[in-house]
């Protein structure tokens, strides 16, 4: 059977690698064994053949002249970007022989791997990384830095990550986007929102930013960062003081109710509009249309998670379906993340049997910088892939002086020399997607994705899978785990009799036709994995752990020592940092800026269009501010993770400014929790 590869010319199907929900189906078209165009397969049940621009433009980035071609070794001081080519034997042998010798002098647990979902091909990212660094028995990464705080706060309440089918929206009846900037970041879940919309629907967003989201909706709400949990609660103190409560289904689904309702008595509408900065008119109108409409359902956003109070605010929001039971009804409930349903074997995956020592030390990836300059037992050497945390860590500036460590040995392994990988000893060249075998499970959607490769390797680079065989290879590790092939890793992971959701998705029926659906397990809503089977309104596990068992209000910690809170989220035509180096992303965004609210900028002497310095005692970058009612008084927002400037200035770098303190739970990140001073940048 010829491959796509093998094939010139032709339209193949394929699935977006990148780090988002919509996970789309897409169709390849090449000529002359170039792809010419990536569009969207009109076939894929969810994403109908519309794709985002990032991704029709993405192209240009697959044979963007700057991508890596050769191992490269470093011929300048760290973070310069001086490097000259070398050959994959003199990059295996120099990597293999460093940690050779730190593994006898210091023992394993000096290496680092630092990664993250820069491709969301799991083969890729939590494949064969994981069986390598397990079987060297390396330091192990906590991956917190996008959803834990939410997730483990939705799992106390829910048991794990399982809410409402997206293809189950269109008859539902009034959308609430809570924390999420869906326009950019889950557009087909707009998508489904409008065509309900056409049959009557309302749409609800509730953010601390009009962006284009907010715009779009029949109703825009702002609040002040960190605060959903107080409104949620508020909105429970009048779902029940107004009797507009399933009480059947908390009998019959829940733990804790009675204790609920006595408990959000507290939360009285005049507290809670202080708190939140909703008026109390608007609470009760959100309330009151939230508890008459059916199907409602809560599209929860990753934005407010990354705070201090995170998690309980996920944790919040996600009791309203339970307390108005619309969890039941098809359309209804919430959606955070769906990875419940295409739960593969994990084990069967990565390996952890093959880790020998279950003492092994670990690191919390959000606080890289800290890890790299205060352990008394310092790493020695960090291998990056999938990720960009010199861009996307908390604390950056920490972070560089962490990587700029002279006695640190880092090895990097992207497409393109990213600004982490000019910190490097060895850079080695990363395939894009399409020149890959790998598979997908969406954490939105309810479909299990095949990647055959498409075209051939860009130069020399090399899948991730591809490296940790050679890497295993060069150690000497004869385990043959650490040799499966990409068939078989797939294989292995899809055989999973502990999810029956799986049953129809195999290796070869993903390759007969591409996307599977999983079988949706009806374990819901009466035999949910939480520790009573029921959704815990009370959880006895959080109580455990020394949080509150009961919703609950906490503030956000730095306060008062800056004047505004600062959330500096994503953008549009970036993902994270990916396409923060093409040109066509760049100009598509043309500036970072700064939203900053009327009032404010007068009394700092700012004006529209003026550059500003962001600062705080963390850092400071430089923003251009969009002066207006985009944002709440107190309140500045940024979008978009730039980068560097040619000659390596972090001007607009908005992590140098962002907190590495943990959230409340799962160790998750606190971006949005930070707080800075503004001024007009001097010329
Ligand atoms: N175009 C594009 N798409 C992306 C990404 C990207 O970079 N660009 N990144 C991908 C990734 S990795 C992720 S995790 C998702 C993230 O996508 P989303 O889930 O949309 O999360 P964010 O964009 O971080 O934040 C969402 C919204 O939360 C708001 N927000 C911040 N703090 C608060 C708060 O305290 N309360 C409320 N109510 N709102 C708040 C922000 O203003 C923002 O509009 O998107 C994915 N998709
Ligand atoms: N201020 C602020 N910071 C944030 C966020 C925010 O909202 N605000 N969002 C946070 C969130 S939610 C997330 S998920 C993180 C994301 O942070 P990262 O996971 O670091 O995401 P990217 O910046 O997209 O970097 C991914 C890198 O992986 C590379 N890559 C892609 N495919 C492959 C491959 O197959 N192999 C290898 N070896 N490399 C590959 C890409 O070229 C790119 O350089 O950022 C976090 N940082
Ligand atoms: S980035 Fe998201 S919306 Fe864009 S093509 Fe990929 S999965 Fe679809
Ligand atoms: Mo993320």
């Amino acid at each position: 059977m010829s491959t796509y590869i093998d094939q010139q010319d032709g339209v193949f199907p394929s699935v977006c690698s990148l780090d988002c929900p919509d996970q789309c189906g897409l169709l390849v078209h090449k000529e002359k064994g170039k792809i010419v165009k990536i569009a969207g397969d009109p076939n894929h049940p969810v994403t109908k053949g519309n794709i985002c621009n990032k991704v029709r433009n993405m192209a240009e980035r697959i044979y963007d002249t700057k991508r890596l071609t050769t191992p490269l070794k470093r011929v300048g001081a760290k973070g310069e970007g001086s490097f000259e080519p070398i050959s994959w034997e003199d990059a295996i042998s120099t990597i293999t022989s460093n940690w050779k010798q730190m593994i006898a002098t210091s023992g394993p647990e000096s290496i680092l791997p630092y990664s993250f979902y820069g491709n969301m091909g799991n083969l890729s990212a939590e494949g064969m990384d994981r069986r390598f660094f397990h079987h060297m028995g390396a330091s192990l990464l906590e991956r917190t830095i996008c959803t834990a705080a939410g997730s483990a706060g939705y799992k106390y309440t829910m048991g794990g990550s399982i809410g409402a089918d997206p293809e189950d929206t269109v008859d539902t009846q009034l959308f609430i986007f809570w924390g999420i900037n869906a326009v950019s970041t889950n557009m087909h879940q707009v998508t489904l929102a409008q065509q309900a919309r056409k049959k009557g629907a309302k749409v609800i967003v509730i953010d601390v930013h009009k962006n284009q989201t907010g715009r779009s909706a029949d109703w825009f709400i702002p609040i002040l960062p960190g605060t959903d949990s107080a409104l949620a609660l508020g909105m429970m103190h009048i779902l029940f003081a107004e009797h507009k409560v399933d009480q059947a289904f908390m009998e019959q689904y829940t733990v804790g109710h009675e204790q609920l309702r006595e408990h959000v008595k507290q939360y009285d509408p005049a507290t809670v509009s202080a708190i939140t900065g909703v008026p109390v008119d608007d609470l009760y109108r959100l309330t009151r249309m939230y508890g008459d409409a059916s199907p409602a359902l809560i599209r929860i956003g990753n934005g407010l998670q990354h705070h201090d109070n995170g998690g309980m605010n996920v944790r919040t929001i996600t009791c309203l379906p339970a307390i108005t039971g619309q969890w039941l009804v098809r359309g209804g409930g919430a959606i955070k993340s769906n990875t419940f349903q295409l739960s593969f074997n994990e084990e069967a995956l990565q390996r952890p049997d093959l880790l020998i020592n279950r003492n092994t030390r670990s690191f919390n990836m959000n606080q890289l910088g800290r890890v790299l300059l205060e352990e008394s037992e310092p790493v020695q050497s960090l291998y990056v892939y999938n990720s960009n945390p010199a861009v996307v860590t908390p604390e950056s500036s920490k972070v560089r002086k962490g990587l700029a460590r002279e006695d640190l040995f880092t090895v990097v392994h992207d497409l393109f020399l990213t600004e982490t990988a000019k910190y490097a000893d060895i850079v080695l060249p990363a395939t894009s997607a399409f020149e890959n075998t790998d598979f997908y499970a969406s954490y939105w959607h309810h479909y299990m994705q095949i990647q055959q490769p498409v075209i051939a390797r860009y130069g020399e680079s090399k899948s991730n899978t591809e490296v940790f065989r050679l890497l295993a290879t060069a150690m000497g590790y004869e385990e043959q785990a650490l040799q499966d092939s990409d068939e078989q890793l797939i294989r292995q992971a899809l055989d999973h009799p502990a999810n029956p959701a799986l049953k129809n998705i195999t290796y070869d029926s993903l390759m007969e036709h591409q996307y599977v659906k999983a079988d949706r397990q009806y374990i819901f809503p009466d035999r949910l994995p939480t520790p009573s089977g029921k959704i815990e309104l009370y959880s006895e596990d959080m109580e455990r752990d020394g949080l509150p068992p009961l919703p609950t209000y906490t503030p956000l910690q730095e306060q008062g020592t800056h004047p505004y809170i600062f959330v500096p989220g994503p953008n549009h035509n970036f993902l994270n940092s990916t396409f923060s180096n093409n040109a066509k992303h760049i100009g598509l965004e043309k500036t970072p800026k700064l939203f900053m609210n009327t009032t404010d900028a007068q009394n700092a002497g700012i004006e529209d269009g003026d550059w500003v310095t962001v600062w705080n005692e963390r850092g400071s970058c430089e923003l251009l501010a969009t002066v207006g009612e985009h944002v709440l008084p107190g309140v500045v927002v940024s979008q978009g993770l730039w980068a560097d400037t040619d000659n390596n200035q972090a001007t607009h770098l908005v992590n140098a400014l962002t907190p590495d303190r943990l959230a409340d739970m799962g160790g998750g990140a606190t971006f949005f929790s930070g707080r800075v001073d503004v001024m007009k940048k001097s010329s």
